[in-house]
C-alpha cells in the first residue's frame, strides 16, 4: 500500500545568489530546514560571491510570469515570498501574477541593496512595488534603509522605525510591516530590535535579541532568510506574530553560530539547528 502525504507549499519569486548564501538559495535552504515545501520563480540572476555583485541579469517578466502561472496551476503554494525583484517590469508582472492566482498571504521583502552595498533593483520598481505589491500584502518585511526609503523618512532609532512601518501600513495597504533590526544600545549591551506594526488600529510590538552584526558578522543573506522564515511559518498555520518571532529565533541561531563562507561577509549558518 502506498501512502501519500502532504507537506505545505511554500513559493519564492527571487533572485538567484550564486554564492548560495542569499536570494532563492538561501530561500531553499530556510523552506527545507523548516519542513516546507520548496518552489521558486526566478526573477533575475546574480554573479556573486561574499565579496560583492559582480554581474547580474533580469530575466524576461513574461517567464517570471509563466514561472508563477506553472507552480501555481499545479503546486499551490499555502504561502508565497518576493525578494529581489529588480525591475518595475518584473514588478508589475509578479502583482498581477499574485492577483490572478490570488496568491494568499503574501510576504515581501522589499530587496533593495545588498550586505556589499551593491544595488539590487532600479529606481522606478520601488515606486511600482509600493504601488502594486505592497497592496497585496500580509507582511512587507524592510530593514532599516528600505524602510525609509518606503516611508519617505529617515530610520535610525526604533522611534522612527515604529513610525516608518505605520506609515508604511497606512499608505500602502500593507496587513502588516516588520522594520528589521534596529540597533539599540543598552546598558553595556547592542540589542537588534524587530518592529512589527499590525495594521491600522494596532499598537506596535517590539521584540528584541542580541545584535551579531559586530566584529566578523555573517550577515549575508539574512534578510531572505528572515522573509522566508516568516513565510514557511505561515504556511504550517501559525499566526502573523507567532511566525514572526520563530523566524527571528531561526535568523537568531543562524546568526549565532560561529561557523563562515568566504572571505567577504558569510552568509548566515542556515545549519546551525541542525
Ligand atoms: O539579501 C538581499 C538579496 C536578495 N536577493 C539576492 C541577493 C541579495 C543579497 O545579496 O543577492 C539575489
Amino acid at each position: 500500500m502506498t501512502r501519500t502525504a502532504t507537506r505545505p507549499i511554500v513559493l519564492t519569486i527571487a533572485g538567484s545568489d550564486s554564492s548560495g548564501g542569499a536570494g532563492i538559495q538561501a530561500d531553499l535552504k530556510t523552506f527545507t530546514l523548516l519542513g516546507v515545501y520548496g518552489a521558486t520563480a526566478l526573477t533575475a540572476v546574480t554573479a556573486q560571491n561574499t565579496r560583492g555583485v559582480q554581474a547580474a541579469t533580469m530575466l524576461e517578466p513574461d517567464l517570471v510570469a509563466r514561472q508563477i502561472e506553472s507552480v501555481a496551476t499545479d503546486v499551490p503554494p499555502a504561502a508565497t515570498k518576493t525578494g529581489m525583484l529588480g525591475a518595475a517590469a518584473v514588478v508589475e508582472a509578479v502583482a498581477a501574477a499574485v492577483e490572478r492566482f490570488q496568491l494568499s498571504p503574501l510576504v515581501v521583502d522589499p530587496v533593495m541593496i545588498a550586505k556589499s552595498g551593491d544595488s539590487l533593483i532600479a529606481d522606478d520598481a520601488v515606486d511600482t512595488i509600493v504601488r502594486r505589491l505592497l497592496p497585496l500584502a500580509a507582511l512587507v518585511t524592510p530593514n532599516r534603509h528600505e524602510a525609509a526609503r518606503l516611508a519617505g523618512m529617515p530610520v535610525e532609532a526604533v522611534e522612527d522605525a515604529e513610525r516608518a512601518a505605520e506609515t508604511i501600513v497606512i499608505r500602502t495597504g500593507a496587513a502588516h510591516c516588520a522594520v528589521k533590526a534596529i540597533r539599540e544600545q543598552r546598558g553595556g549591551r547592542a540589542l537588534a530590535v524587530d518592529i512589527l506594526f499590525p495594521g491600522p488600529g494596532g499598537g506596535p510590538l517590539r521584540i528584541e535579541h542580541p545584535w551579531h552584526a559586530e566584529g566578523q558578522p555573517n550577515t549575508h543573506g539574512s534578510g531572505c532568510t528572515f522573509s522566508a522564515a516568516v513565510t514557511a511559518h505561515l504556511a504550517l498555520g501559525l499566526e502573523m506574530e507567532a511566525a514572526l518571532h520563530a523566524a527571528v529565533a531561526f535568523v537568531d541561531g543562524a546568526l549565532a553560530s560561529p561557523t563562515r563562507v568566504g572571505t567577504g561577509i558569510s552568509p548566515l549558518d542556515h545549519f546551525a539547528a541542525v
